[in-house]
């Protein structure tokens, strides 16, 4: 019997807060700007807002490279503003959850200035160095996830720090306990502010193997592959079990980890039922290879359904009754769903929805990111001048520099870009969609005449109201939310067809995940004289006890009668 919790009933909706609403007109969103469309994320029945860092940071990665945790970041606004946001979030009856960046700060940080000072400095084994190995080689052959070297070199003090996104996101030394009592403290202060949780990024690379071996390298790779000796290291459950101890289990909290390449074992391991979970629930990222290659997110790969199918029966099942899911399709780095796994032309409006029935029919607290309940798709800037993501821009730069053709380059960009989700948000078709006053910090998506939350409010067949209905029926049936997952139609490769059962409740959910028309005679699995159609992204379905026409990106909710 699974113990009802408040972040288990929630719905998330990821706010990012530079492309937002910029309430101040210096092309910056910011928090004031979270404020005045406070009503709106309400309205679309949200329970929990995620934040992405607002912390002080030179904005080298977006703030995820924070110099100052106890500070609002310049262009944000300041504290005052956060405590009034958090107030106004809770006076709605909703709550906010903080992202919390502690794998590595940025190296404007004090801690950092100081550990690089010199080698006796008090700070400096707050963060990773190593002498290297002779031949003036950095320990290991690690590759960032952003492009070169993890290592950089350190003139003053003649030794190599590590950091696993850019060089000016030093990795903090977590085996130092001075270092993780000051990330304790942290975390009191922001959850004595009210907050109610943490996303925590990157949170299963806080643990390395001190021995820096060498990753696989391909014959072609100026690096190697170090996932294997910074993910899910050897004390990250220590570390994690301290942080519970220590702060998270004395509050009635969220907690969700940002873990790639973490495994459903981990996830029952570190995200199992009871109060004293080391996390509620994680992200995992299998969904996010099905089109693209597993190591390699710039090459594209066909999507499959049967592989979507497995990955979403084994973590639902593997799951059950154990740990909690986290359902996600989108994010701040990650495509535009519609445009990557849907279709963002003739059928952008029909596969939205279809991705949001699967998404909130699915085991586990969905997360909405910015934008997605609107349809927002994917950008094209033909300049990369245009982009401002350090990932993209670093890719282009060594792709170019390896004499790979610019068009074939930016036509990745176009498909795996971070960027496609930064744009600033559509609020109407106005100068700059209603963002800002002055030109915003990232060009705007030039569909945003057509695509945008006023026009939204104003079609009764809007994504956002099908996303408000998908809301409401997931809240008014619990099978959705806590039911048992079955799969059926397990072998069919175009639809996408299981049930929820919860004590006596019972949902169908049928979908038909491409654009094909199908006429399909329903196996004896499902006989839908017992179903009562409760939604459907056409508004209707023409079918009969065992045969049913699924038009594209068609998806159904049926429950029991
Ligand atoms: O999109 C990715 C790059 O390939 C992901 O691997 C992502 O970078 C990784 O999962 C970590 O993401 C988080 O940490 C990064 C930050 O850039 C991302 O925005 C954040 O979500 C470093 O803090
Ligand atoms: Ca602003």
């Amino acid at each position: 019997m699974v113990e009802r919790r408040w972040w288990k009933e929630s719905v998330v909706y990821q706010i990012y807060p530079r492309s937002f609403n910029d309430s101040n007109n210096d092309g910056i969103g910011d928090i004031q700007g979270i404020i005045e469309k406070i009503d709106y994320i309400k309205k679309l029945g949200i329970d929990v807002i995620w934040l992405c860092p607002i912390y002080k940071s030179p904005n080298v990665d977006n703030g995820y490279d924070i110099s100052d945790y106890r500070k609002v970041m310049n262009g944000f606004g300041n504290l005052q503003d956060l405590e009034k946001l958090i107030f106004e979030i809770h006076n709605r009856n909703m709550k906010i959850i903080m992202d919390l960046v502690v794998n590595h700060t940025s190296d404007e940080h004090d801690w950092f200035i100081n550990s690089k000072e010199s080698k006796d400095n008090p700070y400096r084994d707050y963060y990773i160095w190593e002498k290297g190995k002779n031949e003036n080689k950095p320990s290991s052959n690690w590759e960032s996830f952003f492009g070169g070297s993890t290592w950089t070199y350190d003139e003053g003090t003649d030794e190599y720090y590590l950091h696993l996104f850019t060089e000016k996101q030093p990795d903090l030394n977590w085996e130092n306990p001075e270092m993780r009592n000051k990330i304790y403290k942290i975390m009191r202060w922001w959850l004595n502010k009210g907050i109610d949780g943490f996303r925590m990024d990157v949170i299963n690379m806080i643990s390395k193997d001190k021995d820096f071996p060498d990753g696989e390298k391909g014959p072609n790779d100026d690096f190697g592959d170090g996932t294997p000796y910074f993910l899910n290291g050897p004390h990250l459950y220590e570390y994690l079990k301290e942080m519970g101890e220590k702060v998270l289990f004395d509050y009635d909290i969220m907690t969700v980890g940002e873990t790639y390449k973490f495994g459903w074992e981990n996830a029952v391991k570190f995200a199992k039922v009871g109060d004293q979970d080391l996390l509620n629930m994680v992200f995992h990222f299998e969904l996010m290879s099905v089109d693209r290659h597993e190591d390699n997110k710039w090459v594209k790969k066909e999507i499959n359904l049967k592989e979507i199918k497995e990955i979403y029966k084994k973590w639902n099942n593997k799951l059950y009754n154990k740990a909690w899911n986290s359902i996600y399709l989108g994010n701040h780095d990650q495509p535009r769903i519609v445009s990557r796994f849907g279709d963002d032309q003739k059928y952008r409006k029909k596969s939205a929805k279809m991705l949001a029935t699967m998404m909130m029919t699915m085991p586990g607290t969905p997360f909405i990111y910015q934008g997605e309940e609107i349809g927002m798709t994917n950008v094209a800037f033909q300049d990369i001048g245009k982009y401002r993501d350090v990932e993209t821009i670093n890719y282009y730069r060594l792709q170019t520099k390896k004499g790979r053709p610019r068009d074939e380059v930016i036509k990745e960009i176009h498909r795996v870009s971070r960027d496609n989700s930064r744009t600033p948000m559509q609020w109407n078709d106005q100068l700059n969609a209603g963002f800002s006053q002055s030109t915003p910090w990232i060009d705007l998506n030039p569909n945003y005449e057509e695509i945008n939350v006023e026009k939204a409010l104003k079609e009764d067949d809007s994504i956002f109201y099908y996303y408000q209905k998908l809301i409401e029926i997931r809240k008014n049936n619990l099978a959705l939310i806590y039911g048992r997952y079955e799969t059926i139609l397990e072998n069919n490769e175009d639809i996408f067809s299981y049930k929820r059962e919860y004590k006596n409740k019972k949902n169908l959910i049928i979908i038909n995940f491409f654009s094909d028309k199908i006429n399909f005679n329903l196996s004896d699995e499902i006989n839908l004289n017992e179903y009562s159609l409760l939604i459907s992204n056409y508004g209707n379905n023409s079918y009969s006890n065992n045969l049913i026409k699924l038009r594209p990106y068609e998806s159904l909710i049926f429950t029991l009668s």
